[in-house]
């Protein structure tokens, strides 16, 4: 397995210098971890909406579909009693997900220090967010922390292997320097058994850059969505040898307003192999909607989560502009190299809580 700076990826163009912690840090880091530190602050800022303020949201179709397509996710991958590492937990929007797959073990990361306490308080079901929440039947752990540039696999090293890793709408984020890109993959895996499952969801980048180049200017979108690539990328044209770092402002009603990085899969694809993750499948979200919608159990999946609309209360269902967003993401699997040992232990769930406490959270500085 190669470690450190690929050519076929380009060197790092920055000059590096010793940073306070008395390792090497260049402007792009520093720019990086600035950009990061921008996202995490969005997403902490966001309230944690009630049900009730969730269904009035103008894209509220999108993330019911959104959450369908995480679910037919996990029902697909997760196994009974599996161990679960969730990298940019978010709310903890999964919880439920995982639940009902009957999982044995739940570690959740996050940048964002008010997502994680928000999703501590879902873990918990606390009566003051006036949830019909029934307590949740696995363990859990949740960690403050940049699983793309934290050393996780040091950190958890004892806590692993866990059977499944997910990073839903957020691997995108690591794709701002090579070095991120790839601590993000040693990390998990690292984490994941041989044998065990990585899945996740991000923008798509084919979409996105065919988008840009029918558009007039450097912004398109709709109603709900907006897109805008800098000057810089006037030529519409991006140079293979760097593909790290192409960053683009993603504007979504009610969700994001971020700056993130396009991730060329094909290469998202080879270095994966790098670090032992092989491709099982990549979907554009529309090919993936056709495909197991077609399944008669996520079909009815579908129908309860009310994303084509509930046929009920009102006749409200997805809008065009909401399926135009959903074109813009894709889903995929990957595989850790390796069969399962079965003498190997079993992720150890000593450190998971039924109920966490504010102390609990864990904090891991990046260095
Ligand atoms: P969201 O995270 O606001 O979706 P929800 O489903 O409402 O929330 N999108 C998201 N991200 C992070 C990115 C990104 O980085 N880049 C780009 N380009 N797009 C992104 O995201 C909304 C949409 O934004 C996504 O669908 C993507 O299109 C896009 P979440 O907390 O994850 O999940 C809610 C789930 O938790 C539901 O199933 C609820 O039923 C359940 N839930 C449980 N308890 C509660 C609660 O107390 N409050 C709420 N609101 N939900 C709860």
């Amino acid at each position: 397995m190669k470690r450190g700076y690929d050519d076929s990826f380009g060197q790092p163009q920055s000059k590096r210098r010793l940073n306070s912690y008395g390792d090497f840090a260049s402007t792009e880091e520093d720019e990086s971890t600035e950009s990061a530190q921008r996202v995490a602050a969005h997403y902490s800022a966001r309230s944690n909406q009630t049900l009730e303020e969730r269904e009035a949201s103008p894209i509220i179709h999108l993330k019911k579909l959104n959450n369908w397509i995480k679910s037919v996710l996990i029902q697909l991958y997760a196994r009974r009693g599996d161990a679960v590492l969730d990298f940019a937990c978010g709310k903890g929007g999964d919880l439920i997900k995982w639940d009902k797959a009957k999982v044995g073990y739940y570690v959740g990361v996050d940048i964002a220090e008010g997502s994680v306490k928000d999703c501590r308080t879902r873990y918990n079901g606390d009566a003051d967010q006036q949830q019909r929440r029934k307590k949740f039947s696995f363990p859990a752990r949740l960690i403050c922390a940049d699983c793309f540039e934290a050393r996780l696999d040091k950190y958890l090293h004892d806590d692993g292997p866990y059977d499944i890793c997910s990073c839903q709408f957020a691997l995108h984020y690591s794709w701002s320097t090579e070095a991120r890109a790839r601590r993000a993959l040693a990390n998990i895996s690292a984490l994941l058994r041989p044998g065990g499952t990585f899945i996740g969801t991000m923008p798509d980048a084919n979409v996105i850059i065919k988008k840009l180049r029918e558009a007039e200017g450097l912004s398109f979108g709709n109603s709900v969505y907006w897109i805008s690539f800098d000057e810089e990328y006037a030529q519409k044209k991006f140079k293979a040898s760097s593909p790290f770092g192409i960053q683009y402002t993603f504007h979504l009603e009610d969700a994001v307003d971020c700056p993130e990085w396009i991730v060329p899969f094909h290469l998202f694809k080879s270095l994966a192999e790098e670090y032992d993750l092989e491709l099982v499948f990549v979907k554009n979200s529309h090919e993936f909607v056709e495909e197991y919608l077609k399944k008669p159990e996520f079909s009815e999946l579908m129908r309860r989560l009310g994303a084509l609309g509930d046929g009920r209360q009102d006749q409200s269902t997805l809008s065009q502009d909401e399926w135009d967003v959903a074109y813009l993401y894709l889903s995929f699997v990957l595989r850790k190299r390796g069969q399962p040992n079965p003498n190997q232990k079993k992720s150890n769930t000593n450190k998971g809580k039924m109920f966490i406490s504010e102390e609990d959270i864990e904090f891991i500085e990046s260095v």
